[in-house]
């Protein structure tokens, strides 16, 4: 339905009147002006805490007639900025330093080379020695003067696990932080100011610059990635929304849950975290444990391999990493805490030339040993709003969904690519917060350009599918492609369009067709163009600076292969035990009652509408204290229903740490690349569900598994659950062979609490039930 000018007009008032006084009493609330019991009072929050959606409080509250602008506030001014008029920025890609190991006493810690001021990194957190010491300066944190410099928490339980065993070769460090010099989402648009957006900078407590960082690693290269929190101190001085303590999840990397990111362990400015990305390959308890594998490798740099122990079929390619800070995740992602990640193996190097029989030789580029990204872009796709002066908006008071109405990619607005007439790689990433894709490529006829998927989110498919539309692409989830513009010639131009409708968070409206999307028959401005591709005889390469590739040149012809057999399936099989995961609305636990109990601390005001529940039993909205599934025994296999709740909302399922095989689908079909695919997001649908299959191993520790519509994730539909290791492996950590206590993170450092472990999800409780029916 479309309004009359003056309706609009009023609605769009309205909606930015709502919006501006959330902002108020959400800045009234921080700086200490009012209290939550004086709103209370004024009408303004429930009696439950929660802010009433009335008042002229929520922008969906009043409408007689809601128009389809998904925001729901007005269009963010695009100051003249037109689509395809600024070129794809190539994420920022990273530099590692090298790491040289010191031994002190019956420690091997690592020494940054090239940086001598920096900590060396080392396998327990500095927090152990400022906590030893009653907090000696020289382990305090330097910008505040108080609490560790290491936001890891300390001791052994948030000790590295398998550090010499993975010992770190390289480091990445990267401080994030508001912006160094005008950033903006297209050249023609405003800088973002201060605190409105942040991004990744190299260096310790440096500024940051867009667009977001691209970190290159290798199987057998375990790596550091020290990350400086370099954000506003106060609340106050944020931008209005981002939380000022972060976690950076590294998604879905192999990595023990002190590096995962979702563990409870947040860290405030000033101080520093040592993840330890180690490149475990999957299994490497159980198969190729003596890496004689050669599928199961990584390059060496010189054209031969590193063996590593595990199963070639988990090797994992396009990861992505991201803020993790439960109640905040959605702020902090979308304000800029966030990168990709790719993995490079003995079979998907990252060269298309090296042929000894491993490589696939996928389309990349040939000037490096591996790694090569002349032919192999990253593509973060995401959605963004502005407030009226251009400066990036999020609602924190909405819980159903954010919907940004700019499209960009790698953070810039419908920007446009040149091309060589050649097969493309192209690893897409769905990086918004509460809104999914559904992608295709047309040619300038309107035509279908069809894609072969050959990895889904960083897993290699056994064989390629070739598809004219992508399987729906839903927050978190990975599709890499390869595109052949072979058949199109110089001066050609190519879209990528959306297809996928959105009116509000609560999930996609429907699919447009292609005809319709063209022809901008809708309101959602995310529908159509989002970005463009043109074909050129002449690219600089990135790989090899300086040097331009020629389309009619010999040595730069397209020596990529796509084989037809990329790897092997994974046989579904008869399960140890069973669970059903429920995404659903009405938590039964006051998560945030009466004057703000959430555990870690959430925001003023913040409704938690949203829950989990586990075989049947309460459904619970996010405790990090408390444990919802218990991982008894490496190795086990598993079976998973993964269940929409329904009523009328949609969710992305993710789960953290392993990847499972898809195996059915009620309500929607498969995706076309879909069955038996190694996966971490599944989309579900509205009432629908989806079956897994999954095992667990190598690390022990908390993790999570939640809804990557972050703001329902955030509101707070997410579960821990935890792993032990086996008492019989001594590779692995002893330490995890309970479950152990939860960090309770503060600027003045981290306790511990005891966690409480729910029986429905625990195999050793006696009511425990290893068969559960949906409904039973
Ligand atoms: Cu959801």
């Amino acid at each position: 339905m479309y309004l009359s000018k003056d309706a609009s007009r009023a609605r769009l008032r309205e909606a930015q009147n709502a919006r501006d006084n959330r902002a108020e009493v959400r800045r009234a609330l921080s700086s200490g002006q009012v209290t939550r019991r004086e709103l209370i009072k004024w009408g303004i929050f429930t009696t439950a805490g929660t802010l009433a959606m009335t008042n002229g409080l929520s922008p969906y509250a009043h409408s007689q007639v809601l128009p389809s602008i998904p925001t729901g506030t007005p269009r963010s001014p695009l100051f003249g900025a037109l689509p395809f008029t600024h070129p794809l920025p190539r994420l920022n890609e990273q530099k590692p330093h090298d790491l040289k190991p010191v031994t002190q006493g019956n420690e091997v810690m690592l020494e940054w080379k090239d940086l001598k001021t920096e900590p060396y990194s080392k396998r327990t957190s500095w927090h152990t020695e400022f906590s030893a010491t009653g907090g000696a300066k020289q382990f305090t944190n330097p910008l505040t003067g108080r609490g560790p410099m290491e936001g890891r928490p300390p001791g052994e339980y948030f000790a590295h696990q398998r550090w010499l065993e993975y010992l770190p070769k390289k480091g990445f460090l990267m401080s994030l932080g508001v912006p160094g010099s005008d950033v903006s989402l297209h050249p023609q648009m405003i800088a973002q100011s201060e605190n409105k957006i942040w991004s990744f900078g190299p260096g310790s407590m440096t500024a940051g610059t867009l667009p977001p960082p691209l970190i290159k690693m290798r199987y057998g290269e375990p790596a550091i990635f020290r990350h400086y929190n370099n954000v506003a101190l106060r609340y106050e001085d944020n931008g209005g929304f981002g939380s000022i303590s972060q976690t950076t999840h590294n998604h879905n990397g192999h990595n023990a849950s002190t590096s995962d990111g979702a563990s409870n362990a947040h860290f405030y400015p000033g101080q520093f975290y040592d993840y330890h990305w180690s490149t475990t390959l999957a299994r490497a308890d159980m198969t190729n444990t003596v890496a004689t594998d050669k599928r199961a490798s990584g390059p060496d740099g010189n054209g031969g391999l590193v063996n590593v122990p595990g199963d070639y079929r988990e090797l994992q390619s396009s990861l992505w990493f991201h803020d993790h800070r439960f109640f905040y995740t959605a702020e902090n992602a979308y304000k800029g805490h966030c990168g990709q990640l790719n993995y490079y193996s003995g079979k998907d190097r990252g060269s298309e030339t090296l042929n000894d029989g491993v490589n696939l030789r996928l389309p990349s580029g040939r000037f490096l040993d591996w790694g090569n990204t002349d032919f192999d872009v990253n593509l973060m796709f995401s959605d963004a709003a502005t407030d009226q002066d251009g400066q990036l908006f999020f609602d924190i008071f909405d819980t159903e969904g954010f919907l940004g109405d700019m499209m960009m990619v790698n953070f810039t607005y419908k920007p446009f690519m040149e091309i060589l007439p050649r097969k493309y790689r192209f690893r897409m990433l769905c990086a918004s917060m509460s809104r999914w894709y559904k992608l295709a490529i047309v040619n300038q006829a309107g035509k279908v350009v069809p894609m072969r998927v050959i990895a889904t989110d960083g897993n290699l498919l056994p064989t390629p599918v070739s598809v004219n539309v992508l399987d729906t692409m839903s927050s978190g989830e990975r599709f890499d492609v390869v595109v052949d513009f072979s058949l199109f010639k110089v001066g050609d131009k190519l879209r990528i369009v959306n297809l996928m409708e959105f009116e509000n968070g609560r999930g996609p409206k429907g699919i447009m067709t292609l005809a319709k999307a063209m022809k901008g028959e809708s309101l959602d401005p995310a529908i159509g163009s989002i970005m463009e591709f043109r074909v050129v005889r002449n690219v600089p390469s990135v790989d090899m600076p300086g040097y331009v590739y020629d389309a009619f040149r010999y040595a730069d012809r397209d020596q990529s292969v796509v084989p037809a057999k990329l790897t092997e399936q994974i046989p579904i099989v008869a399960p140890v035990r069973e669970r059903i995961i429920e995404f659903k609305r009405g938590a039964s636990d006051p998560t945030d009652n009466e004057f703000g109990a959430c555990f870690p601390s959430c925001p003023e005001g913040r409704e938690n509408p949203w829950g989990m529940r586990i075989n049947g039993a309460e459904t619970h909205s996010l405790n990090a204290n408390r444990v919802s599934m218990l991982m008894p025994r490496p190795g086990e296999v598993e079976h998973w229903t993964l269940v929409n709740g329904g009523g009328g909302w949609d969710h992305p399922s993710h789960l953290h740490f392993e990847e499972a095989v898809t195996i059915s689908r009620t309500k929607f079909a498969l995706g076309a690349a879909e069955r038996g695919a190694r996966k971490d997001v599944w989309w579900l649908g509205e009432g629908g569900s989806v079956k897994i299959q999954v095992r667990f191993g190598e690390y022990g520790g908390a993790y999570v598994t939640h809804c990557h519509n972050t703001v329902h994730e955030d509101a707070a539909m997410l579960l821990r659950y935890d792993i032990l290791t086996d008492p019989n492996n001594k590779k692995t950590s002893q330490t995890h062979l309970q479950v152990i206590p939860t960090p309770n993170p503060t600027p003045d450092g981290v306790t511990y609490v005891m966690p409480e472990i729910m029986p429905e999800g625990n195999p050793f409780h006696p009511t425990f039930n290893p068969r559960p029916v949906l409904g039973g």
